[in-house]
């Protein structure tokens, strides 16, 4: 049977009720400027695209020149549509409001358009992240606090991996669902309907080289991983690190495994790499979705409450059964 349409998908989701037009709408939008990164990431050196842009982020990170690039695809393709009330995302210090000459909606769209940027000149699969809430009532011109939401509250989360193909991954409460972008169509099908992450896994996402600055429960969580059939689990880890969180979260939700940034004393001003709103929130939305789990170490991911736009979190997501041993090592060790 031909597989369906990410936009008859959205139709039939609508026509459920689990969303409504403008939020359809605002998804086939995003999808259509993820497209058009694949595209531009696609023609890789031809396109004269790869390489540092010369700038850096609110994160003091440096940034690629296809960051910038994505950034203004999202930014572009989103500003006039007529759905969000403002977006934000990892390139931008602060939230952009939506021009005057466009009409608003109620949603806010977070973003971090090219994940895994350092592995872009390297060929290797990078990715778009993105998650989506409403605009509280009543407010026409949202400011950061507006977006400080839990991510529970999140509508639709959705991540792209540009790899040897390119893949959306979406849920909007009712399931994760894969499709894939037809190059030839132009359009996104569905490859994978109610996806599942298995609840056991032999299989581990960590940068080991961080080992000597973490926690102690961390150390003792991958310690008894490493010492396998002969150590307390009973059973042999396997050990991938892509370096790119779409590709290896994608990885987790195929055929489970569990992906590890924890808090690191390297930079105890930082607690985690990773970011809360833009990357975390979505990520735990997705794999909750598909039966997993994530927490920060201590508690449910989709229930921090933010503080800030960039906040950072320690993350600790995929198959259940190994997210709940490494969270209780950290409870414990944390005396709850
Ligand atoms: P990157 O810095 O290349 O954007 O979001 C940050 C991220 O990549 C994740 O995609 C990836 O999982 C992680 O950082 C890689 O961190 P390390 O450099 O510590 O390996």
């Amino acid at each position: 049977m031909k597989p369906i349409s990410l936009t008859r998908y959205l139709i039939e989701e609508q026509r459920a009720g689990r969303i409504n037009a403008d939020l359809r709408l605002l998804i086939e939008v995003v999808a259509r400027a993820c497209k058009s990164i694949s595209h531009s990431i696609g023609k890789g050196a031809l396109g004269g695209v790869l390489g540092d842009a010369g700038t850096g982020n609110i994160q003091g990170e440096a940034q690629k020149k296809l960051d910038v690039l994505s950034n203004e695809i999202l930014l572009e393709a989103n500003e006039w549509g007529g759905h969000l009330a403002g977006c934000a995302s990892e390139e931008m210090d602060d939230p952009v409001k939506i021009p005057n000459v466009y009409p608003k909606g109620n949603f806010l769209l977070l973003y971090d358009p090219l994940d895994g940027s350092s592995n872009i000149d390297v060929n290797i699969s990078v990715g778009t992240i993105f998650s989506v809430l409403h605009c509280p009532d009543g407010v026409t011109d949202p400011e950061v606090e507006h977006y400080l939401q839990k991510g529970s509250t999140q509508v639709c989360a959705g991540y792209t991996v540009y790899g040897p193909s390119t893949l959306l991954v979406l849920t909007v409460g009712n399931g994760t669902h894969e499709f894939t972008l037809d190059r030839e169509l132009g359009s996104f099908l569905m490859t994978k309907r109610g996806m599942k992450i298995p609840e056991d896994t032999k299989e581990f996402a960590i940068n080991m080289s961080n080992q000597r600055h973490w926690e102690e429960p961390m150390k003792k969580y991958i310690a008894e991983l490493l010492a396998g059939k002969t150590g307390p689990r009973g059973k042999d880890f396997n050990m991938r690190w892509v370096a790119s969180m779409v590709a290896d979260v994608h990885r987790i939700l195929t055929r489970g495994g569990v992906f590890i940034y924890p808090k690191d004393l390297k930079d105890t001003s930082k607690p985690g790499k990773l970011r809360l709103m833009y990357e975390a929130n979505p990520m735990s939305f997705i794999v909750e979705q598909a039966g997993g789990a994530s927490t920060t170490g201590l508690q449910r991911m989709l229930d921090v409450q933010p503080t800030a736009l960039h906040q950072r979190v320690p993350v600790f997501l995929g198959s259940k059964n190994e997210i709940e041993v490494a969270t209780r090592y950290h409870l414990e060790a944390a005396g709850k």
